[in-house]
């Protein structure tokens, strides 16, 4: 009997294209065909003959590859994996799924970037979409998530115009991936309701290093209901065991030229390796009593319940450990709904969710060519279908019996589900009021929040959003604009206008000052570095001819056995000969990589007194970009020479000889011979602690 986990991937199979026993190609029509090369035509030098029915499918079939991609979330990546309750949550929900611990609900999740076309760069500066949808017992769940929990508007009616300004110019399709241009900025400056996202956004936040090291946030405030039908509101929060880290901006934007898939790769190869990411489910639970004891509005997607006033409640894991087949069928043709909900689980009256009920169904309608697409097979439920809907485009089911309700022909099949039992039932709230087109007035204040993101920054997390702000701002033609987006600054904090003011060249404001003093440490990325492991980071070690063979081995075994993958570089592919001999294996040459797709940079040294890679041009931009982002730099004996390069941007080498030497993630030993124990800690702590920012300022 198949584990419940089991029962998506065996439904996955049963759905397979392959023929297990070969064969023959063959037509759509199963014709075999004996030659696909060539067309039929009139004579070897003659035009092609219209009866040549192979060739018409084949183009046909060509011509009509592609979809219409998502009017948002265009780019992504996605994963199956399973979902498993810590323990049953049955004093608040009545959801099946988060009952018992014993059962894996299977899942799917697609990462994703909003603002760029399929084809774009993944390192881009934007919001990560993070959806996922649990195949449960009771029907489909989709957490349709993103990694900020706040939205850029309050009302789903505003959507179109805020995906409008975003998107890019319709002049000039002009910018592919960024938001940095007039119309977004404009829209901002007139819409201070955006400004908490937008703090988001500017922050380190909006370029993750990885899908697997970041968070995820249902954003809106939904509502859990038990079986006693009591009602419990609830926010729901991923959070990645291997911590949140992210890129700067330098690095960001090289990444997207160097590797424009860097996150999707990621992704894949970490489940290929079967380093499976997980994630930690949690949730904000606030008494139905209790909805107004905020200071702000419980339904006003663009705020936040700080973590220090309802902790974040931990409820369960996800695993992704299984990588799809295939991209087209799979990750593009997944469609999700904020309104899949699995009974004990409910809305609230949130105006961007109750829109967002209506945009997604609508929208695979015409994404995926009409009403059956919960049949392709990422969409359809383990839970048994039902029901008199029939025919449309793309039926791929054959139904028999009647089609309609009440019937007695079809004995009355399929018939309703008893009340009370496991049917979905809508929570019964109570609602009464005039119909009025007025933002509530609970809705009204945007600068508190954007202000407590703000306190909550450590100083180098300031710094990169004032940075931000300066690009993004630096990049707007109307000057009007950007006199008005620092004039909203100046509401939210003082001196964050000011810096960004002096950046863009216009007015510095007057009379600023913050618009709330209150911090949520838990904002801070210096509070989410996760389990403090290495796993999965990527070490690039610079090699030549004659390096320490000594050196080489005992970093790679000890990081090795860490869980970070360590590659060799060398100038050119191949072998290269360690100085005892021995020849050593390159996995990639230096002019195919580059600093930004590695996580830290080691120099083991050569024979003594030669800087082994000094003289290699590609080997010391790497080591400076390496640097210059933050990154952690290990070298050791003469391998430490090559760190003089690095004197320019702010590095004071140690002369000390002969020691173990650790300044601000730049670890070094001159001593010869293999890697000493205290050497290979202070490495890998440096490589935990992701990047360091206490170097001599840089701007990235
Ligand atoms: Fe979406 N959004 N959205 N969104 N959204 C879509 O649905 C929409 C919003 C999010 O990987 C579309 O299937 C409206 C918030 C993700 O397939 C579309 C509003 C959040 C994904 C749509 C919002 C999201 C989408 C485009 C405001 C975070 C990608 C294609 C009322 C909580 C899902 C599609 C995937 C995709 C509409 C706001 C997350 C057009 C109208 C808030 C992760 O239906």
């Amino acid at each position: 009997m198949a584990s419940p986990a089991d029962r998506k991937q065996e439904q996955r199979e049963a759905s397979k294209a392959d023929d297990p026993a070969g064969g023959p190609l063959t037509t759509d029509q199963g014709v075999e065909v004996d030659h696909t090369d060539d067309s039929l035509a009139a004579g070897e030098r003659g035009p092609t003959l219209m009866e040549d029915f192979h060739f018409r499918e084949k183009l046909t079939r060509f011509d009509h590859e592609r979809i219409p991609e998502r009017v948002v979330h265009a780019r992504g990546a996605g994963a199956y994996g399973y979902f498993e309750p810590y323990e049953s949550c049955a004093e608040f929900t009545r959801a099946a799924f988060l009952q018992d611990p014993a059962v894996r609900t299977p899942v799917f999740v697609r990462f994703s970037t909003v603002q760029g076309p399929k084809g774009s760069a993944d390192t881009v500066r934007d919001v990560r979409g993070f959806a996922t949808k649990f195949y449960t017992s009771e029907g489909n769940y989709d957490l349709v998530g993103n990694n900020f929990p706040v939205f850029f508007i309050q009302d789903g009616v505003k959507f179109p115009d805020f995906v409008h300004a975003v998107k890019p110019e319709p002049h000039n399709d002009i910018p592919t991936g960024a938001s940095a241009h007039d119309t977004l900025w404009d829209f901002v400056s007139l819409q201070p309701e955006t400004l908490h996202a937008i703090m988001w956004l500017m922050s380190d936040r909006a370029i993750p290093r990885s899908y697997r090291m970041m968070q995820g946030f249902g954003v809106h405030t939904f509502r859990f209901v038990n079986a006693d039908g009591k009602g419990t509101f609830v926010k729901f929060h991923w959070k990645p065991r291997l911590g949140v880290h992210s890129l700067v901006w330098d690095e960001a934007q090289e990444c997207q030229g160097r590797d424009p898939d860097f996150n999707r790769r990621d992704l894949w190869d970490a489940i290929e390796a079967g380093e499976y990411p997980e994630w930690e489910l949690g949730v904000q639970l606030v008494p139905e009593e209790d909805e107004f004891a905020f200071d702000f509005d419980l339904l006003d997607p663009t705020k936040i319940i700080p973590e220090e006033q309802v902790p974040v409640r931990p409820i369960g894991r996800m695993v992704l450990d299984r990588n799809p087949e295939n991209f087209f069928a799979e990750t593009e043709q997944v469609a999700f709904h904020t309104a899949n909900v699995v009974p004990g689980i409910d809305f609230t009256n949130d105006p961007l969710l109750q829109a967002r009920n209506f945009s997604y169904l609508d929208t695979q309608l015409i994404r995926l060519g009409g009403p059956n697409f919960s049949q392709l097979p990422v969409n359809r439920p383990v839970a048994p279908v039902r029901n008199n809907q029939r025919d449309g485009y793309h039926q791929s089911a054959i139904h028999s019996g009647t089609n309609y309700f009440p019937n007695s022909l079809g004995g009355g099949c399929p018939a309703h589900a008893g009340a009370g039992g496991s049917a979905y039932t809508h929570h019964a709230e109570r609602v009464d009021g005039h119909k009025i087109r007025r933002r509530s007035p609970s809705f009204q204040d945007h600068y508190s929040q954007p202000a407590m993101f703000w306190n909550s920054m450590a100083d180098w997390e300031k710094q990169h959003i004032v940075e931000a702000f300066r690009f993004e701002l630096g990049k707007v033609g109307a000057m009007t604009v950007r006199a008005r987006t620092v004039e909203h600054l100046a509401k939210v904090d003082g001196e964050l206008a000011v810096q960004v003011a002096r950046g863009v060249g216009v007015p510095e404001p007057s009379a600023a000052e913050a618009a709330s003093k209150s911090a949520s440490p838990a904002l801070s990325l210096e509070s989410l570095r996760g389990d403090g492991s290495i796993r999965t980071r990527q070490i690039a070690v610079l090699v030549t001819d004659g390096v320490d063979a000594e050196q080489i081995t005992s970093v790679r075994e000890r990081l090795a056995a860490e869980g970070a993958i360590v590659e060799a570089l060398a100038a050119t592919d191949g072998t290269i000969k360690g100085s005892d001999g021995e020849t050593y294996a390159v996995d990639r040459a230096l002019p195919t990589v580059a600093s930004v797709l590695y996580d830290a940079v080691l120099l083991p040294g050569g024979p003594v007194g030669t800087p082994p890679t000094a003289a290699d041009p590609d080997a010391v931009r790497f080591v400076r970009d390496a640097y210059r982002h933050g990154k952690p730099v290990g070298a050791l004996g003469s391998g430490v020479g090559v760190l003089s390069a690095l004197e320019p941007e702010g590095l004071r080498l140690s002369t000390e000889f002969h020691r173990v030497v650790t300044d601000q993630g730049v670890v070094t030993d001159t001593s010869p011979g293999p890697a000493s124990e205290e050497f290979l800690n202070a490495l890998c702590a440096a490589i935990a602690a992701h990047r360091h920012w206490g170097r001599a300022p840089v701007r990235h």
